[in-house]
């Protein structure tokens, strides 16, 4: 009997594929040109049983309407912008993203981006490289306090539950806003629900996390940054779209908020022109959430694993929505 068709949209470690061979015939993206172009996706969609996406492959409705065979969409991200998930249901097509797997390490990069802008990390290390350390000032690249401040996380779900984790480790007052209260994140990290107007007003340091929605969508504009400090400084981990980029710059350079770190940007890969990436307070990275050898392993392992799975009729994980 012919084996069913995967198709990986980027190219993977061999290692972990192979766990799919012994059920299915797998091709990879595999050329100088890193993503697969849209004409190649739909092309390979229409013969594939199963694909492995990325955040930056659309499965939307031209898409799965030409794909007459496809079971399952594994996508490589907890995030699932990238896919229509109710067109997917109504073609009888599962998705899966990767939950849990990646929560820590996205926590991880979250704080790390906070210290990294509120201590000025980056600068110090450009300015040492550029030979300008000679000699020693009382403000040299001062920044700002982290410990005993006030974060604002903004999308309290499991991510945002471990960045609120560790900002109990630095005895950091937690404030959070999201869709639903967060009974775990109120009794074991004394999180403190609040409206988003409240929140903007209060924080000293505002993570973003939130999916992109049409709910979130352009969440932080103008208004929003005019409510932060101007001590303020704004992470986001989130999804880019969220923010309104014009507006963030200009809250920057008005001084309506000190900082920003961000590893997400409305169009990715972010142009190097931007004038986000022009600000010296604006510590910007090419979206690595969840980027250590070890999560990006356990995330492909996942997907091929949830493929593997729906091909040979067991139950599958991590089903969209979940
Ligand atoms: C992705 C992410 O892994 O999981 C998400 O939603 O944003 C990242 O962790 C990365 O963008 C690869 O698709």
């Amino acid at each position: 009997m012919k084996k069913p068709y995967v198709f990986i949209t980027r190219k993977l470690p061999t290692q972990i594929v192979q766990a799919l061979e012994d059920v299915a015939e797998v091709k990879m993206w595999d050329s100088e040109e890193v993503q697969v172009p849209r004409e190649v996706l739909l092309e390979e969609a229409a013969k594939a049983d199963a694909l492995l996406t990325m955040l930056s492959d659309k499965v939307d409705e031209q898409l799965l309407s030409n794909a007459p065979n496809l079971k399952i969409v594994a996508n490589l991200a907890v995030g699932y912008d990238n896919i229509d998930i109710y067109t997917a249901a109504n073609n009888g097509v599962v998705v899966t993203n990767t939950p849990d797997v990646l929560t820590d390490t996205t926590a991880d990069l979250a704080f790390s981006l906070l210290l990294a802008t509120a201590r000025r990390i980056v600068e110090g290390a450009q300015y040492i490289k550029e030979g300008k350390w000679n000699s020693w000032s009382p403000f040299l690249l001062a920044g700002t306090d982290v410990h005993h401040k006030t974060i604002g996380i903004v999308g309290m779900g499991k991510i945002g539950q471990a960045v609120a984790k560790r900002a109990s480790g630095f005895d950091m007052e937690i404030l959070y806003h999201n869709r639903s209260r967060n009974t775990e994140a109120e009794t074991e990290l004394g999180a403190v629900y609040q409206s988003l107007e409240e929140l903007l007003k209060k924080s000293d340091y505002i993570v973003c996390l939130t999916p992109l929605t049409e709910e979130t969508k352009h969440l932080f504009g103008k208004e929003q940054f005019k409510m932060m400090k101007n001590s303020a400084i704004f992470i986001n981990v989130g999804r880019g779209q969220v923010v309104v980029e014009e507006d963030l710059v200009e809250a920057l350079k008005n001084g309506d908020i000190t900082g920003a770190g961000l590893d997400v940007f409305y169009q990715e890969p972010i142009s190097n022109s931007h004038p986000l990436l022009e600000l010296p307070q604006v510590v910007a990275i090419p979206h690595i959430g969840s980027a250590s050898v070890e999560t990006r392993t356990e995330m492909m392992e996942l997907c091929c694993k949830n493929i593997k799975d729906k091909l040979t009729g067991k139950e599958v994980k991590s089903i969209l929505p979940n």
